[in-house]
C-alpha cells in the first residue's frame, strides 16, 4: 500500500498569501506526476478557528514571527493564516485532490498548535490520521507539502514514532526558513530520526 501524505498545500503557504512559503506553489505540479504512483493518498488541511492562539494578532503587543509560549508550550506567532473556511485555508489551486482518499484538519483548538499531522504539539490530542492509515493497512509513507520546517518536520518525526516507514520527498516540499539554515536542519533531522530523504 503505497501511501502519499500530503501536508498543508493551502492557499495561504503559497508566494501572495497569508504565511507564504517561498517557492510553495513550485510543488503542485510536482505532485500531481507523483500521485499516479500511489495506492493511498491523504492530506492535512491547517484548520484554525479566527482567534487562534498561535497567530500574533491574538496577543496584543504581539510581533509576528516572534517567539513565545502558549500555554506553557514553545510558539512562534504567525501570521494569521489558514482560517477554517476562508479562500487562504483552501487547497492550493491546481492541485489534483480527487484521489485524495481522507483529508485531516489540525489546529482546530485555539489553545494549542499542531504542526503534525498525527498529534497536537503537546501530543494531547490524535488528529485520527495514524490510527486511520494502520487501519487502511499502510507500512510505508511518503510525505510532502508545506513547511519543511514545521508541518512536514512533525508529521515525519510523529510518524516514526508511531512505526511507520516514512520517505520525504524533498523536492515536493518547501520551507519557511525563518533562520537560515532550518530547512536544511529540519531534514537532517527527519534523516536522523530514521526517515529516508529523497528527491
Ligand atoms: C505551518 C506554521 C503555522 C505549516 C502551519 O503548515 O508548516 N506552519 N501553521
Ligand atoms: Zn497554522
Amino acid at each position: 500500500m503505497k501511501t502519499l501524505v500530503l501536508i498543508d498545500i493551502q492557499n495561504d503557504f503559497l508566494p501572495g498569501g497569508a504565511l507564504a512559503v517561498p517557492e510553495g506553489d513550485l510543488i503542485v505540479p510536482v505532485v500531481n506526476r507523483l500521485l499516479p504512483e500511489f495506492d493511498l493518498i491523504v492530506a492535512t488541511q491547517d484548520w484554525h478557528p479566527a482567534d487562534h492562539g498561535s497567530f500574533a494578532a491574538s496577543h496584543p503587543g504581539q510581533a509576528v514571527y516572534s517567539q513565545g509560549e502558549l500555554n506553557g508550550l514553545p510558539q512562534t506567532f504567525w501570521p494569521v493564516h489558514c482560517v477554517r473556511n476562508t479562500g487562504g485555508a483552501l487547497f492550493a489551486p491546481g492541485l489534483e485532490t480527487r484521489r485524495i482518499a481522507r483529508v485531516f484538519p489540525k489546529g482546530m483548538d485555539a489553545g494549542i498548535d499542531s504542526y503534525s499531522g498525527l498529534f497536537d504539539n503537546g501530543h494531547r490530542v490524535s488528529t485520527g490520521m495514524g490510527e486511520w492509515l494502520k487501519t487502511a493497512g499502510a507500512l510505508e509513507l511518503w510525505v510532502a507539502g508545506l513547511a519543511t520546517d514545521y508541518c512536514v518536520k512533525f508529521t515525519v518525526l510523529d510518524a516514526l514514532r508511531e512505526g511507520f516507514g516514512v520517505n520525504v520527498l524533498s523536492q515536493a516540499c518547501r520551507g519557511v526558513d525563518l533562520t537560515a539554515g532550518d530547512c536544511a536542519r529540519a531534514l537532517e533531522e527527519m534523516r536522523a530520526a530514521g526517515a529516508k530523504v529523497i528527491g
